[in-house]
């Protein structure tokens, strides 16, 4: 199978590496150190307690590149335009790209320009670090699940690549019910390790902190629940806490973000939590001034105190 992973950061990067072992594996990502790296030396990928590199091509554009079946979309939310127009350009009349992107719209903002089919929404738990141009580490092999539509057909294919590749995978007809459940998780964990400046482990041993975490889950949990969505988490405070513990010493992706001056998805995540609370008459006060807290974290970044 021909594939394009539109986004190279950590994610991308894990995922290729793995699928590229198997199949047709393209890398598309805007950051030009890491795509000659790649080009030049093979991707590195650290993970149990090994390190393999491999040789697959890398580009920063759709240029030359042949129609593919799958793309698969990890950019960033803010980076989610450029990717669509990438996968416009790449993604076969019945190919589909599937967006493994953080929180709520992605989908959506795909389907815009692609149309709705040739998007598909999946949900991936794989821990990825990018730690240099061209080196990233798997920290995890947690589950990627495809969804059914917009063909039950490839979203088969795909699992199947990855499973192939050992890399855990399926296919869902209720994958609304996996979206909102990591949508709580990142919802409860993102913002406050970036505004508290920890690793996801210190929410949950920090009572103070861990208070704040069951702000934010039990605000988003009225609004999954009015939306109608049943969420797959039987104690999303807790569960979202044991997430907290089983990634304890990883920097959460906004933190990452935070850190280096990017934006973050605050509002694809807690942002999307306040809009469909809006949407349904439920309030979220305290994800709202999560939102502003970072928006103003952004804004200033610029001016920091060292
Ligand atoms: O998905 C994550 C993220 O950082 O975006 C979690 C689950 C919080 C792991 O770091």
């Amino acid at each position: 199978m021909k594939i394009a992973i539109i986004g190279a950061g950590a994610l991308g990067s894990v995922i290729g590496f793995h699928l590229a072992a198997n199949h047709a594996v393209t890398l598309v990502d805007p950051w030009e150190e890491h795509v000659n790296t790649i080009n030049e030396y093979g991707l590195r990928c650290s993970f149990d307690d090994q390190e393999q590199v491999r040789l697959l091509p890398a580009t920063t554009s759709a240029d030359n590149l042949e129609p593919v079946e799958v793309a698969l979309i990890t950019v960033k939310a803010a980076q989610t335009p450029w990717a669509a127009e990438i996968a416009a350009q790449i993604v076969q009349p019945n190919g589909v790209a599937y967006t493994l992107q953080n929180g709520l719209g992605n989908a959506e903002r795909l389907a815009s320009r692609l149309g709705t089919q040739r998007v598909g929404q999946g949900v991936t738990t794989i821990g990825a670090t990018l730690l240099a141009p061209g080196h990233v580490r798997m920290a995890g092999r947690g589950p990627t699940t495809f969804a059914a539509t917009p063909s039950l057909q490839l979203a088969y294919a795909v699992a199947d690549a990855f499973r192939a590749s050992s890399l855990p995978a399926g296919v869902s007809t209720d994958l609304a019910s996996l979206v909102w459940g990591k949508l709580i998780v990142n919802t409860g964990i993102n913002a406050l390790t970036a505004l508290l400046r920890v690793p996801n482990g210190a929410l949950a041993n920090i009572p103070a902190a861990e208070k704040l975490v069951r702000r934010a889950v039990e605000e988003a949990v009225a609004v999954a629940c009015a939306a109608g969505i049943t969420i797959g988490l039987s104690d999303p405070v807790a569960e979202t806490l044991a997430v907290a513990r089983a990634t304890a010493t990883n920097r959460s992706s906004m933190l990452q973000d935070v850190l280096r001056g990017a934006p973050t998805e605050i509002d694809t995540i807690n942002g999307a939590i306040v809009r469909e609370g809006q949407r349904l008459g439920v309030p979220t006060p305290f994800n709202a001034f999560l939102c502003d807290l970072i928006t103003a974290l952004e804004a200033t970044t610029p001016l920091r105190v060292k």
